[in-house]
């Protein structure tokens, strides 16, 4: 039956196909649920298309490009799912491509480059350093691929642009710029010269939760919508972008969809980055060991909400600006988590806890050090993952290594050489080494959780 209906295309759904002016490197489902949801939904929609890059492999801009870029966001809320095209992806490519990339890059019309590359990706890449200071060879890197493309823009006198991080970092603005102008001096160092002057790096965070597609949501999107999908993104009916820095090339008018710019972002970034994704990594952890598999589950679980209110009540003294309106903001992330219809795998937000946690625990624990008190609840984040790893030593991490030669260690040591991890001054602290020592056994393992799934960006 399925099989029989029309691939969802330009013909089947009329969208116009808008000229490429914003490049994205990491097709992903989120990149299709937030900013490419965003630019559809710009009152100038029609002036900017994206072109899409996926990152290490070819597989989701090859879907997508057989239905000309084209996707259904199912807006999936308490009462049910509302289905929606989206057509703003005009070009879906393979980040393999880099000569796509180096000719989009090139062209003065393209203004804006967005990523979504993950947390991890912002380090540095020795390997594609040396890539970029061979003339013949191509970085393998999305950050290697993008100084590629500044250095050719920068050769055809392309103009300025603005580089958007829409990754969960604080600070992601600054962030990127010192990582891509770091590999840039690997080229020449007129490049970050050039960079300095024509790039601007804008900040921001970026918020909707969007839990992997199902074979389920394809067929259900084939059964309401009466076309084939192969590529559908379901995401919460809630979204927030807030965004700080220039534009110098221009952009689209992203606040007809509801985003927001301003000039200090810090308190946003770290209202999101700490109250929803430090919530997420402890019930990640502390809901698996207790046996629950998605966000909802967790959240039900007594144990695993106090944890997550005790940790909130910590955060929150750090948090100034009314503005922030943070008692309604922590009221509408317990109705967003407990969607029950969302099933938002646990193991899917546990991966990279040594970046993910590094922004999420360690500036809430620090500053409640820092005012006298102990920070136990940002110890406990950090203790359930301890003991999570202790039975999945295997769990996806860029630091997996040291992971390992921790796992080797016991009691105090190793948590010590796991803390180190995420921060070395903590780690040296032997107050809070053994706070989170003590913690962590209150969550020692009690079954052997499955090894998580590769990342779905
Ligand atoms: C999650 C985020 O996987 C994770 O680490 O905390 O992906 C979270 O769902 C998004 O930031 C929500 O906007």
């Amino acid at each position: 039956m399925t099989a029989e209906l029309p691939r969802l295309s330009r013909s089947v759904s009329p969208a116009a196909t808008a000229p490429v002016r914003i490049v994205h490197l990491g097709l992903g489902a989120f990149h299709r649920s937030h900013q490419a949801w965003f630019t559809q939904h710009a009152g100038d929609a029609g002036e900017w298309g994206i072109a899409s890059f996926t990152g290490r492999r070819p597989d989701a801009a090859e879907v997508l490009a057989a239905q000309d870029g084209l996707f259904t966001v199912v807006e999936r809320s308490d009462s049910g799912d509302s289905f929606e095209v989206v057509g703003s992806i005009v070009e879906a490519v393979d980040g393999a491509n880099v000569a796509r990339l180096v000719e989009l890059l090139a062209a003065p019309q393209t203004a804006v480059v967005t990523l979504t590359i993950t947390e991890a990706a912002y380090g540095f890449a020795a390997d594609d350093a040396a890539l970029l200071r061979s003339a013949g060879q191509e970085p393998t890197t999305p950050l290697g691929r993008l100084v590629r493309g500044l250095a050719a823009r920068r050769d055809a006198d392309a103009g300025p642009l603005a580089v958007v991080s829409c990754d969960n970092l604080s600070d992601n603005g600054n962030v990127a710029r010192n990582a891509v102008l770091n590999l840039a001096k690997e080229v020449d160092a007129g490049l970050t010269a050039w960079i300095e002057a024509n790039v601007s790096f804008v900040s921001t965070s970026v918020d909707r939760i969007t839990p992997r597609t199902t074979p389920e949501d394809v067929a259900l999107v084939a059964r309401e919508c009466g076309y084939r999908d192969e590529a559908p993104v379901v995401a919460e009916p809630f979204r927030n972008w807030v965004l700080s820095g220039d534009f110098p090339a221009g952009r689209p008018r992203w606040e007809d969809a509801g985003a927001v710019f301003v000039d200090h972002i810090e308190p946003y970034e770290n209202r999101k980055l700490w109250l929803l994704n430090g919530a997420h990594s402890i019930l990640a952890y502390a809901g698996q060991l207790r046996g629950h598999t998605t966000v909802a589950e967790a959240l039900a679980d007594p144990v695993c909400s106090h944890a997550v209110e005790e940790f909130w009540d910590e955060a929150s003294r750090h948090l100034a600006g009314d503005d922030l309106r943070i008692p309604e903001y922590r009221a509408a992330l317990l109705e967003r988590f407990g969607n029950s219809r969302i099933a938002h795998h646990l193991a899917q937000i546990a991966m990279d806890a040594s970046t993910k946690l590094r922004m999420r625990a360690i500036p809430v624990l620090s500053a409640e050090r820092e005012s006298g008190r102990s920070g136990e609840g940002a110890a406990r984040m950090i203790a359930v993952w301890a003991s999570y790893v202790e039975s999945n030593p295997g769990l996806q991490d860029p630091q997996s290594v040291a992971v390992a030669e921790a796992n080797q260690l016991s009691g105090l040591e190793r948590t010590a050489a796991l803390m180190a991890l995420l921060d070395s001054e903590l780690a040296r602290d032997s107050a809070v080494v053994e706070l989170v020592h003590k913690l962590g056994r209150e969550f020692a393992p009690r079954m052997q959780a499955v090894a998580a799934p590769g990342n779905p960006r």
